[in-house]
């Protein structure tokens, strides 16, 4: 009989078997699959179990997509720069290059022991100047279009990680590294044009499905992020007592429907229209120490503070001045209120108490008259924001929103009072940062001729080697006091000249390295526009939600300038994305060193097996939900595999023995090619546990027919189980091939995927129509008998549906065995 099966030693051997015979390197097959894991960042605490739920599920799918005779491209490498590694160096008290070495060890070998196929030849590196070269190039290019520019506009600051950072970074006005209050702060900087792509990136999103094929609630992010807002620009004139319209206050809205309901205005305290308002109205107005003092104390707030709904709105009028209503040339008053932001739209609104709330809020607290201009609420009670039809506005009532808008906005274009604007809410990415570890910026700046890009020819800009790398707080990087690199001489004329000490963001290398992987070779990244032809789009790409507006957004906005400069041939880098859900600690609570909750995947590995680790993350619960860890788990999938050891060995065994023929089985052999059918769909569609519950169902029955079982029987569970288990179920392939004639190896995972029998199958199902409200919507072949139960919750996991019910409340499912479903919300 088979002894017992030693984990540890089976799958380092057949670790070290796949990647010395390349098993993996599929890449002259027709059809191509490029699937890609968001790669690390190599921190210092290494890898917990929550890490690699993501690699282990694209993994399988790699897997499987090999025994589907796809060339299948699966790489990885590191994340390394920024703050993070900079940040653990600095608290570690050892040199970023010297940490990150030894980080990126540390996760390789943790990688390496899970099983998965990534093709390490592949592997890159962002910090490896052969690779930042390229960062650096493509920075130039943006340089050369005008996309990259110098600015001097206040930036957030934070005080503790002492760097600029973009407004991607943070996370409800606190610095998303370290929590603290983020201050605005003056100082040059590094920009690139990111609002020139505003457009296309909203616009992409809405690709078919073809070409973009992402969760709803992350394009709904996106969308949001960008925030496009179609409205008006609408120029108020001001005037002093003495009568005279002296300027014009421009304000933002998108509901110039309700101008007739107008009844003051408001500027952000810090816009620059009050600090010209107030020295040359001069005397005119009369509380101007107060309006000083409320713009002082302002400076303080952050803008979530500022914006929050829940807080109590503070303002000051400008007594003295009042602003003309252009349509009906009311007179009313201005306040600066810092419930309005200096930096969107153009820092001054038109409140419209009886249809905004915040003005509501506003017009309660300060006395100020609410005036009804659109029907359909009580304004009395509370604001009215939706549109509706006119009332009290003059020539335009009667109208509906809609029309009113147009019709008005026609209006101020005659009479030069405005036009329609389009504004968005994406600023801007600011592109450097005061600090040591990040790719140089390749600038240089010249006495005579300015700002000056570095040749072409003179890159990569090497990061020099330094012993303080300490951020120095006063805005400068740690490069600038290294003398030797800073100073150089202008490519342009010769003379003296200065590098650029400011670096690259941590999001810089991430922006584009999915292009790396198709540009490596011996060590050195070549622009490869046959192998971007052949590889791209990615087909799927899997990580974390928490990249939903950052890494996301800046890589297609990178890959979008590569398109328009003609390096890559398609518009969109990801077609499919798919977000993994937390593993969470078996406390419930986000795992953390400091709960103490973490779980190390080596020690899993060593006690149960990287086959056991594999099966339980993909079984644990559907892959995008939260889930808590469970020890327990993991031991029932170690029985499981054990069961499935047992088994199949035994029946090798006695094959060999006996020689064992074709044995029929009727039963099994339906139940057999119903388990091809739903782990096929099942991979296909990311739900890797109900494809396991299904392989404990045939390992069941298998075992209650032991004896009759056959060696297809046999081989089919095995294969079906390989992506999930690739080292056990190799093991046992190799085994029912021992005997055979060719000498040549072949693993399981240049087989074929099993194919399954329609006709064996094709009784038990029938064709569920699917209504919402009544109206038919879907149709889907669905096993005969099933309760409604399971009817419902199929029927509301698949896409279509879901995004037909969104999130209406189902008020009732009238359900028809084997004929309908309908589900009235
Ligand atoms: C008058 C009005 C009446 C507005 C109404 C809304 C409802 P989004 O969609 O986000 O672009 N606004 C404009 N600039 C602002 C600023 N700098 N700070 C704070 N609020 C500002 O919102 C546009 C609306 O937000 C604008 O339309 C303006 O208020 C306000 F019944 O103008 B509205
Ligand atoms: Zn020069």
């Amino acid at each position: 009989m088979a002894g017992k099966y030693n984990h540890q030693k089976t799958e380092k051997k057949w670790q070290k078997i796949w990647e010395n015979k390349g098993v993996y390197k599929n890449y002259g097959r027709p059809k191509k699959f490029y699937i890609l894991d968001m790669f690390p960042y190599p921190s210092g605490e290494g890898l917990h179990v929550g890490h690699p739920r993501g690699y282990i599920a694209t993994d399988v799918i790699a897997r499987y997509k090999m025994m589907r005779g796809f060339s299948v491209l699966h790489p990885i490498g590191w994340d390394a720069f920024g703050l993070p590694a900079e940040n653990y160096a600095i608290k570690n008290k050892i040199h970023p290059k010297i940490a990150v070495d030894k980080n990126i060890a540390t996760y390789k070998k943790q990688l390496k022991a899970i099983g998965l196929t990534y093709d390490w030849d592949r592997e890159i590196n962002t910090t490896d100047p052969n690779y930042y070269r390229w960062t650096q190039w493509m920075f130039l290019k943006m340089f050369e279009k005008g996309l990259a520019y110098e600015s001097f506009e206040p930036i957030n600051w934070c005080p503790s990680c002492k760097t600029g950072l973009a407004n991607e970074d943070l996370e409800e006005g606190r610095c998303e590294r370290c929590g603290s209050e983020i201050e605005k702060k003056p100082m040059r900087q590094w920009m690139l044009k990111m609002t020139a792509y505003a457009d296309k990136l909203l616009d992409d999103l809405n690709l078919p499905v073809g070409e973009l094929d992402w969760p709803k609630s992350i394009i709904e992010q996106q969308k949001n992020w960008i925030g496009k807002s179609e409205g008006a620009i609408i120029k108020f004139k001001i005037q002093n007592s003495g009568g005279q319209a002296k300027f014009e206050i421009p304000v933002f809205t998108t509901r110039v429907d309700t101008i007739f309901g107008c009844t003051y205005l408001v500027v952000a305290p810090e816009n620059e229209i009050i600090s010209k308002i107030i020295p040359s109205t001069g005397g005119q107005i009369s509380n101007r120490k107060e309006v000083e003092k409320y713009i002082q104390e302002s400076k303080n707030k952050s803008d979530l503070q500022r914006t929050d709904l829940a807080k109590e709105k503070t303002g000051v009028e400008l007594k003295g001045i009042r602003a003309i209503n252009p349509f009906n040339s009311e007179e009313i008053s201005i306040f600066a209120a810092d419930y309005v932001l200096g930096h969107y739209g153009t820092g001054a609104v038109m409140a419209v108490p009886a249809h905004d709330e915040r003005d509501w809020e506003f017009a309660q607290k300060y006395n100020l008259p609410i005036k009804e201009s659109v029907l359909g609420g009580d304004v009395s009670k509370n604001a009215f924001t939706q549109d509706g039809i006119l009332t009290n506005s003059g020539q335009f009532s009667g109208m509906a929103s809609e029309k009113a808008r147009e019709e008005m906005i026609k209006w101020l274009k005659k009479n030069k009072f405005g036009d329609k604007k389009i504004n968005y809410k994406l600023r801007d990415w600011v592109f450097s940062r005061q600090r040591y570890w990040g790719e140089p910026i390749p600038i240089i700046h010249c006495e005579k001729c300015g700002i000056v890009p570095v040749l072409e020819k003179d890159l990569p800009i090497k990061l020099p080697e330094v012993k303080l790398y300490k951020p120095t707080g006063t805005g400068e990087s740690p490069l600038a006091n290294i003398e030797e690199w800073v100073n150089t001489k202008c490519p342009k004329c010769g003379g003296p000249a200065k590098r650029e000490t400011n670096t690259m963001p941590q999001w810089a290398g991430s922006s584009w390295y999915y292009l790396a992987y198709l540009m490596l070779g011996n060590q050195k990244y070549t622009l490869n526009k046959k192998e971007f032809k052949k590889w791209l789009p990615v087909d799927l790409y899997v990580g974390g939600v928490e990249h939903a507006t950052r890494h996301l957004l800046y890589a297609r906005f990178w890959h979008k300038f590569l398109y328009d400069i003609g390096i890559v041939p398609i518009k969109e880098p990801f077609k499919k994305l798919i977000n993994q859900g937390l593993i969470l600690g078996e406390d419930n609570r986000k795992m953390s060193k400091r709960w103490k909750n973490t779980v190390n995947p080596d020690d899993i590995i060593e006690i149960y097996g990287a086959d056991v680790l594999r099966l339980y993350e993909m079984f644990m619960g559907p892959f995008n939900a939260e889930i808590a860890w469970s020890m327990n788990g993991i031991k029932g999938m170690k029985r499981f595999l054990d069961r499935v050891h047992k088994l199949i060995s035994k029946i090798i065994f006695h094959s060999l023995k006996k020689g064992r023929g074709q044995i029929k089985n009727k039963k099994l052999e339906i139940l057999s090619h119903k388990t091809i059918k739903k782990v096929t769909e099942d991979i296909e569609n990311f739900q890797f546990n109900t494809a396991i519950s299904s392989l404990m169902i045939l390992l069941n029955e298998m075992e209650k027919n032991e004896s009759r079982l056959s060696i297809a029987n046999c081989q089919l569970l095995v294969k079906l189980l390989s992506p999930f288990a690739p080292h056990l179920t190799e093991e046992l392939y190799q085994q029912f091939t021992k005997n055979s004639k060719s000498k040549k190896f072949k693993s399981i995972f240049q087989e074929l995927w099993p194919k399954y029998d329609k006709n064996l199958i094709i009784e038990e199902e029938f064709e569920l129509i699917i209504q919402i409200n009544g109206k038919m919507r879907d149709k889907i072949l669905i096993s005969k008998g099933i309760s409604q139960k399971e009817a419902e919750k199929t029927i509301l996991s698949r896409e279509k549906i879901k995004n037909l019910v969104a999130d209406k409340k189902i008020k009732k499912v009238i359900f028809v065995p084997d004929r309908l479903i309908n589900i009235v919300l």
